[in-house]
């Protein structure tokens, strides 16, 4: 009798922690892709800020299921005074990092990525560092498919780490 309660508890446990393994793996999954009209979005990102940063970055892979070329035109977040769309690029060895001129384009069955060394989203004026695991969010306004919120799951400081430092004053951001 004994023997077989054990058995039993044992089994729902088991089960208890099957289900919220399983809960947490859809969970991050759903988190990690958002779409509007056409336009899919994957895994949007950020990394944490040292204490006092002003600007943060956010990185995500669109791709285009539509017919037509779109684009990325702006973003806003409620967690920084204003969000730009950068291209980062090395002229003669000089990193210089700019607003993309009239936005990203995501060709027609096509993808544009946001990552660490090319275009990336900018969070200027943020109002407290981003710590991983924080969830930052992000409206991003695409010229066709409209505006959609989607989250920046904010990983360790040097996650991925690209050729510059969004976090530092650096003089290349004075724009
Ligand atoms: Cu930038």
């Amino acid at each position: 009798m004994i023997r077989i309660t054990l058995a039993a508890r044992r089994g729902a446990t088991a089960l208890v922690l099957a289900c919220a393994t399983l809960a947490a793996a859809s969970m991050t999954a759903e988190a990690h892709e958002f779409k509007v009209g056409s336009i899919g979005i994957e895994h949007p990102w950020s990394r944490a800020t040292p204490p006092g940063a002003r600007t943060g970055a956010g990185y995500l892979a669109l791709s285009n299921s539509g017919t037509e070329t779109d684009r990325l035109v702006s973003a806003a977040s409620p967690m920084a005074e204003k969000v730009e769309v950068h291209e980062m690029t090395i002229v003669d060895g000089v990193m210089n990092m700019s607003q993309v001129a009239g936005g990203i384009e995501i060709p027609a069955g096509g993808e544009a990525a946001l990552a660490p060394g090319g275009f990336h989203l900018m969070l200027v004026g943020i109002k407290e560092p981003f710590k991983q695991g924080d969830m930052v969010p992000v409206t991003l306004t695409f010229e066709k498919a409209g505006s959609v919120e989607v989250e920046l799951d904010v990983g360790s400081m040097g996650a991925k780490e690209p050729a510059h430092d969004h976090g530092t004053a650096d003089p290349a951001h004075a724009h």
